[in-house]
């Protein structure tokens, strides 16, 4: 395949406004910043990705303007000005910086959408997946009664989503899991807990056992593996992680401590496609099943997500509802659209989604190009 060569990077931050705001158990978002990466080759041809931050550091340590920061300053200027043989390279090239693994991913993925277009192939036979359509669930924040919340799952069942997941807190749980479940006795329900417990809660999260749930996701801290598998010892429900998992060996780490038996794959919480790539061979081989979480992400980051989730082991709906459900306005031309609870990967080259640059121009804060690989820090080589 031809490899190409970065002539230039620019930085689009833009900001964008939620339809209804979106509540978990670290906060509330409304409105964000999103940096969009647009890496052009010397042919000409522009590829994208977003940072799927939010302005805050709460859901992980890495916010909007210190992926920023890490892109201008260090990972761009490794980047620039080098002949790519293939994207799968990018995530070694960027392993000089620690972690930062959103800032990674989000100039990683828009590589990888500029080599496929470059080759003429949609970007999931670049990945090598073979799903041509991707079954669908939706994330649900948190309500403020189980009754608010059971409309909202009533309406997004008949919407056709394969799968509700329910954010829940201490205080907004059991009860709320349990209306949910009355509700809709047979749907695929899960809960996820974004770190909120303890192992000191054990008792109290066993009671979600009883209501057939497809799993947990990350109920203890963010960083932990181990009381997770304590806890999943003593579950009946399976344990999910997100917030721990950043790369292929907390995967591995996570797998043999039996910390987990499913994994969210986030390609902008374990820098990029290729490591997306290692945790899913990984988990097959484990036979672990995965899934494709989302972050609130823009049209942009949604494409990634839906051709990440061709390859085979994503075996459950993902959080890959079309963004358009989440954001006043898009910034691709065309919608993302569910059929009976199915996206259709896009077939065109690259993610096979179009920037609008009208609608880009009208969210825009700033546009930042970089052409040189000058910077005042020692890269190195
Ligand atoms: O834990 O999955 C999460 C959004 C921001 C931060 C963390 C999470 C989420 C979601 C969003 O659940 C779901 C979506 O994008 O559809
Ligand atoms: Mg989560």
């Amino acid at each position: 395949m031809k490899p190409i060569f970065i002539k230039e990077v620019i930085l689009h931050t833009i900001n964008v406004s939620l339809k209804s705001p979106f509540t978990t158990s670290f906060g509330t978002i409304q409105t964000k910043e999103v940096c969009l990466v647009e890496v052009i080759d010397e042919s000409g041809l522009s590829g994208w990705g977003e940072t799927v931050t939010s302005d805050e550091p709460y859901y992980n340590e890495e916010t909007t303007q210190t992926a920023l920061y890490i892109l201008k300053e260090f990972l761009i200027p490794k980047l620039i000005k080098k002949e790519i043989s293939h994207p799968k390279e990018v995530h070694q090239m960027l392993s000089f910086v620690r972690r930062h693994q959103i800032a990674k991913a989000a100039i990683e993925t828009a590589i990888w959408d500029v080599f496929s277009k470059k080759n003429h192939k949609p970007l999931c036979e670049v990945l090598g997946g073979h799903q041509k359509k991707v079954a669908v669930g939706k994330s649900i924040g948190i309500q403020n009664s189980p009754e608010e919340l059971v409309s909202k799952v009533s309406q997004y069942v008949h919407e056709g989503f394969q799968k509700i997941k329910i954010k829940i807190a201490p205080g907004a749980d059991i009860e709320y899991i349990r209306k949910v479940r009355e509700a809709f006795p047979d749907i695929n329900l899960m809960a996820d807990a974004n770190s909120a417990y303890s192992l000191e809660d054990i008792e109290h999260l066993k009671q979600l056992d009883q209501y057939n749930l497809l799993m947990i996701e990350q109920p203890l801290a963010h960083d932990d593996i181990i009381d997770h598998s304590v806890l999943q010892g003593e579950m009946s429900t399976p344990i999910c992680l997100d917030e721990s998992i950043h790369s292929y060996e907390d995967a591995r780490k996570a797998i043999e401590l039996g910390g987990c038996k499913i994994i969210n794959i986030k390609i902008g919480r374990v820098g990029g496609l290729q490591e997306s790539i290692r945790i899913h061979d990984l988990c097959k081989d484990h036979n672990i099943p995965v899934w494709c979480g989302g972050m609130l992400e823009t049209g942009i980051g949604r494409s990634h997500n839906l051709h990440m989730t061709t390859l085979s082991n994503f075996t459950i709906p993902g959080d890959t509802a079309p963004s358009s459900h989440y954001w006043k306005e898009d910034i691709i031309t065309e919608d993302i659209v569910m059929e009976k609870g199915y996206i259709q990967v896009p077939s065109g080259t690259g993610i096979g989604a179009e920037i609008s640059r009208a609608a880009l121009q009208e969210r825009l804060i700033r546009s930042e190009s970089v052409v040189s690989d000058y910077s005042v820090h020692p890269i190195p080589s």
